[in-house]
C-alpha cells in the first residue's frame, strides 16, 4: 500500500485518503504513521472515519460518512485547522452537510462501484449536477469514476474526483493519465 501511495504521489496526486474498514485501531495507526513517514509533506493525508487516529498519525484531515461522528463532533476533535470532508449520497444529506464547517463535500456513488460494501443508490451525472446547485463548497465526486468517464463528472460540476479501482493497476501511470484527462 505504501509503495502504491508513493507511486500515486510521483504521478501528481496531492491528496490521499487512508480508508481501512477492517483493521484494528492499532493496525490502522501503524499504516497511517508509515504513510505519513514515507510521504512527508508531498501529499495531504486524510483519515477516513477515525478522528482519534487522524490526530495520532498527524494527518492533515478527516473524512466522515453519514454513520460516523457528526461533522460538528468531528470538528470538535480535530480543531479548526485540519480539513474535514463529509460524504453525502443524496440532495438532503448534501444540503445538511453544506451547513456544517466541512471544508469539502463528497457526492456519490456517481456510477456503480465494487469498492464499497452496501453502497447507496447510484446518483449519476444528474446527481452531480443537482449537488452542484446546492453547495458552493469544494465538491469531490466518488464511485465508479474512471479515466473513461472522469471528464463528464467534472463537466457535471464536480471540482475533482476520488478514485480507487481505476488507480490500482499501475498507480503512477493511471494518475498521470487522469491528470491529462482532467486538464
Ligand atoms: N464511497 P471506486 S463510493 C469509498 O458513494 C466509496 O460515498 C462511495 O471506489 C460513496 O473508485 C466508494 O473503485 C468507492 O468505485 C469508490
Amino acid at each position: 500500500m505504501v509503495a502504491a501511495a508513493e507511486e500515486l504521489a510521483a504521478g501528481g496526486v496531492t491528496l490521499l485518503q487512508y480508508r481501512n474498514k477492517l483493521g484494528s485501531g492499532r493496525q490502522i495507526l501503524d499504516d497511517a504513521r508509515e504513510l505519513r513517514r514515507r510521504l512527508r509533506t508531498s501529499v495531504r493525508l486524510i483519515m477516513n472515519d477515525r478522528a482519534d487516529l487522524c490526530l495520532a498519525a498527524e494527518f492533515d484531515g478527516l473524512h466522515v460518512g453519514q454513520d460516523d461522528l457528526s461533522p460538528e463532533s468531528a470538528r470538535r476533535v480535530i480543531g479548526p485547522e485540519l480539513w474535514l470532508g463529509v460524504s453525502t449520497h443524496n440532495p438532503e444529506q448534501l444540503r445538511e452537510a453544506d451547513q456544517t464547517t466541512a471544508d469539502y463535500l463528497a457526492i456519490g456513488p456517481v456510477f456503480a462501484t465494487s469498492s464499497k460494501e452496501r453502497p447507496d443508490p447510484v446518483v449519476g451525472l444528474e446527481g452531480v449536477r443537482r449537488a452542484r446547485e446546492l453547495t458552493h463548497k469544494p465538491m469531490v465526486a466518488i464511485g465508479g469514476i474512471t479515466r473513461a468517464n472522469a471528464r463528464s463528472v467534472l463537466e457535471a460540476g464536480a471540482d475533482t474526483v476520488a478514485v480507487i479501482s481505476d488507480l490500482l493497476r499501475g498507480p503512477r501511470k493511471s494518475a498521470e493519465e487522469f491528470f491529462r484527462i482532467l486538464g
